[in-house]
């Protein structure tokens, strides 16, 4: 008889369908409107070949070869819990003593896995900040930039993380949504924290009903879904900022800016309206400039702008618009576009960030948190912005410059992950690894053998969510979610949890990391937490027995349509921004304060060093974009079918136009070799009229397979575009990741095609062997 029991994943909610010790199905969840496709993913990737079996040490590590090992290239000998607990214990005390907390880098930034106890990278940072304390990441992968960038200039990051205005307005008020970057539907899989129900299709098919007119300003016509018919307007990467100054400068020269509304709610419009009227640095932002910029027809522009003007429209962008050289300027330049149309707080009206880069932004719900782990502590005031973790490893000492200040950065000597991939997530990989091999010890929990488990010193073997208890919740989703363990842990892995408070006792504070709970007795408290938390906004929830019994809890849809800035828009002095001046900043006295040269006081039009218009273009002339993928989450499910069946020939698919297919004698199928002066990939070119001529795209996940494992300037053979892309900061204001702005050629790949070897697990050694 087959087991069913109630889970969730980041990628939806599910029912685990377990025959003995084996997950051997899922089925969706029953409330689930969209159930997606990647939950058939999960059984292979839980019994996968590349699940960690037991505790490992690197070989050299144990020998003696610490900062400097050329890790990746080692084999692994196996150890007891015993024995890899007892050297960590060591090892952190010396580092400890010798070097100090902030020596230590325990960001640990990434996703880890659904349900809120077990979650990996908050269990790490609870230990380590008990414990004295770590050097951490602040800001994130997603949307760094935009989030240094608008406290600053709309007093909050609320435009971003919400509550943003629902779709439910948008569907009763908008005409026209300009989508920079689209709406990917491949976006809206996800959402942190466990997707109980995936709401956004079916209301963008009641926007299409309602008669809402959508604008695809993206390099690639399938980020709109064809059942939106949506206008393409095929933008070249990393110039939207040119194309919305263009449409401000037909506002502002046709007298069609609602200056009423700039008057009263914004500050510093006199400024960005002289700079894109050409008063301050003579250049004219018109049409016929942003054409030769975007090549978009400048007519497309105008008219564009003058349809805006005269019907209510929602803006909004996706996140990866500011994951690219300057990218705070066309975020910042939108938020102007919106207060020039005078919609910021009107229904269905004015802008948000991300309508298409996540499940849950948008839909309707009761603004309430999630259940989750208790913050600690970290008594270190050490960080950097998350994605200079390069730089950090590699200049100790040095200033980094970073929103107004001057952060000294750290001596790093240990480096603690759990639940995230810098090996995925991190640009140009090859220069991360000659960083990442400065450091003495690195330990890594994992419940697979990712890329970033093979740079280790220390691998323990983690558990997957199947095989323990936990709570799937996200404050983005109505449903909050009981994970039942369905199997027990595979192999030798244990729960993070667990780890930790074992080398905790060996340090001394077991306790005060446990605090005396088990799994279960800290289910039942996180759960009382927020059940605490909802009675407070006057909503009821069952027990936890009966929640736990249920499966599941459902919070209704609320029946107020919410609109994110209404009551600033309608009295600005009663409800103000959370800004210097009260007001939305078109013009930041603070960010022009800062002094830097490329993020001035108001939106400006900078030119990347990597897009179509650079001189770079002529040696790289493709610019690569890398986003993300339809077939998994970032690295994750990577090892299972869903994405195995988009592979061709085990390569991870680049999207090509037919012309520069044709010029390089390429055709659908092909493996190719993907190369600039930073590294080099292998991919399966599909050619497509969908992706506008120059632009190339490759979805991010492939785990990174160096075809020399160790070295730092191998070819990767599977298709990792993070080989390739660059590691500058989006400029010292946010300091966000640029991955966008990324130059390539592509020459057809002819050799013998060498085999993916990085779903199956390194080379190993024997303790006898290795001891012999
Ligand atoms: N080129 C390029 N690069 C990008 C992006 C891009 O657009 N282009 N996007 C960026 C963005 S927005 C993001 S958010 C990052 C994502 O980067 P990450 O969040 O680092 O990517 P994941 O693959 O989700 O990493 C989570 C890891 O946690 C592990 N894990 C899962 N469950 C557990 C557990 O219970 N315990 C432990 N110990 N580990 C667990 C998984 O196996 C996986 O390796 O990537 C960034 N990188
Ligand atoms: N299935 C799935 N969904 C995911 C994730 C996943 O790994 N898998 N990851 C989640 C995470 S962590 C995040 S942060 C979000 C990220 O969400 P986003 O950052 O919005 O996602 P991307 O897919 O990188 O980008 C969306 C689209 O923007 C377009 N684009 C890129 N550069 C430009 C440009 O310069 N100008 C214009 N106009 N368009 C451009 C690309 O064509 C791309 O398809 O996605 C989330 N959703
Ligand atoms: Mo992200």
């Amino acid at each position: 008889m087959n087991k069913i029991v109630p889970h969730a994943a980041h990628w939806g909610a599910f029912d685990a369908v377990v025959e003995g010790d084996r997950l051997v199905g899922v089925r969706p969840f029953s409330r689930d409107p969209s159930p997606p496709a990647l939950i058939r993913s999960i059984p292979s990737a839980v019994h996968s070949a590349a699940r960690i079996d037991r505790p490992y040490i690197r070989e050299g590590w144990l020998k003696g070869r610490r900062s400097g090992a050329p890790r990746g290239g080692e084999a692994f000998v196996p150890v007891s819990w015993e024995k890899a607990t007892q050297l960590l214990v060591e090892e952190t005390a010396r580092v400890r003593s010798e070097h100090g907390h902030a020596s230590i880098m325990g960001g640990s930034y990434g996703w880890s896995s659904a349900g809120r106890f077990h979650h990996a990278k908050s269990q790490l940072q609870r230990f380590l900040g008990l414990g004295g304390g770590y050097t951490t990441q602040v800001t994130n992968y997603s949307y760094g930039a935009g989030m240094t960038l608008m406290p600053h200039i709309l007093g909050s990051n609320d435009v971003i993380q919400g509550p943003v205005t629902e779709w439910r307005s948008i569907i009763a008020h908008t005409k026209l949504m300009l989508c920079f970057g689209g709406l990917p539907l491949k976006n809206g899989l996800v959402t942190a924290g466990g997707a109980g129900a995936h709401e956004y299709i079916p209301l963008m098919r009641e926007a299409v009903a309602a008669g809402v007119r959508f604008v695809n300003i993206s390099p690639f016509a399938g980020d709109a879904a064809s059942f939106l018919s949506a206008q393409w307007i095929p933008i070249r990467p990393g110039t939207d900022a040119a194309f919305v100054f263009a449409m401000l400068y037909v506002l502002a020269s046709e007298g069609l800016a609602d200056e009423a509304y700039l008057a009263t709610h914004a500050v510093g419009w006199d400024k960005l309206r002289d700079y894109v009227l050409g008063k301050t640095d003579g250049i004219a932002k018109t049409p016929e400039w942003a054409a030769a910029i975007t090549e978009i027809p400048a007519e497309t522009i105008a008219s564009l702008a003058r349809e805006a003007a005269a019907k209510p429209t929602m803006t909004t962008a996706t996140w990866s618009l500011q994951r690219s050289e300057h990218g705070e300027q066309p975020w910042w330049a939108m938020v102007g576009l919106a207060a020039a149309l005078g919609g910021i707080g009107k229904p269905g009206q004015g802008i948000t960030f991300g309508y298409g880069s996540m499940n849950g932004i948008g839909t309707p719900r009761v603004e309430l948190p999630g259940v989750s782990l208790p913050g600690s502590r970290n008594p270190v005031n050490s960080f950097i912005p998350v994605a200079r973790i390069t730089e950090l490893l590699e200049r100790p000492g040095e200033i980094l410059q970073y929103n107004g200040r001057d952060i000294t950065l750290p001596d790093i000597r240990m480096i603690w992950w759990s639940g995230g991939n810098p090996f995925h997530h991190h640009q140009d990989l090859n220069r991360l690894l000659r960083a990442w091999n400065r450091t003495e010890t690195v330990v890594v929990t994992e419940p697979w053998w990712t890329p970033v488990a093979r740079h280790a010193d220390f691998v323990l073997p983690a558990t997957t969510t199947l095989e323990r208890n936990d709570i799937g919740s996200a404050s983005r989703d109505r449903f909050v979610r009981a994970m039942h363990q369905a199997i027990p842990p595979v192999g030798q892995a244990r729960n993070d949890h667990d780890i930790f408070a074992d080398i905790a006792e060996g340090l001394g504070y077991r306790d005060r990391f446990t605090e005396q709970r088990d799994e279960g007795a800290w289910l039942r408290h996180m759960y009382e937490r927020w059940r605490n938390a909802a009675k407070i906004q006057g909503i009821e929830t069952p027990s936890f027995d009966q929640f736990w019994a249920d499966g599941y809890i459902e919070i209704e849809r609320p029946a107020k349509h919410f609109v994110l800035f209404e009551a600033f828009n309608e009295n600005p002095e009663a409800a103000p921004l959370n800004t210097p001046s009260g007001k939305i900043e078109l013009f930041s006295e603070t960010i022009d304060g800062f002094g830097y040269e490329e993020a001035p006081g108001h939106a400006v039009w900078r030119e990347a060093n990597e897009y179509l218009g650079a001189p770079l273009a002529r040696q790289f002339p493709l610019h690569l974009l890398s986003f993300q993928p339809a077939t998994r989450l970032h690295g994750q499910l990577d090892t299972a079918e869903v994405a195995a069946e988009d592979k061709i020939q085990g390569r991870e698919r680049i999207l090509m136009n037919q012309v520069d297919a044709a010029a390089r004698g390429l055709i659908s199928g092909d493996i190719v070799k993907i190369y600039n002066s930073r590294g080099a990939c292998l991919g399966a070119v599909t050619v497509t009229p969908d992706i506008r001529p120059g632009v190339v795209a490759m979805a991010t996940g492939a785990w990174w397979n160096p075809e020399i494992p160790g070295s730092t300037d191998s070819l990767c053979v599977h298709g990792n575009p993070n080989v390739l892309t660059s590691d500058c900061g989006t400029s010292r204001l946010g300091q966000g990741s640029a991955a966008q702005s990324c130059l390539v050629e592509i020459e057809r790949f002819d050799g013998a095609l060498p085999p993916v070897t990085v779903h199956q697990p390194p080379p190993v050694k024997e303790e006898e062997e290795f001891s012999a």
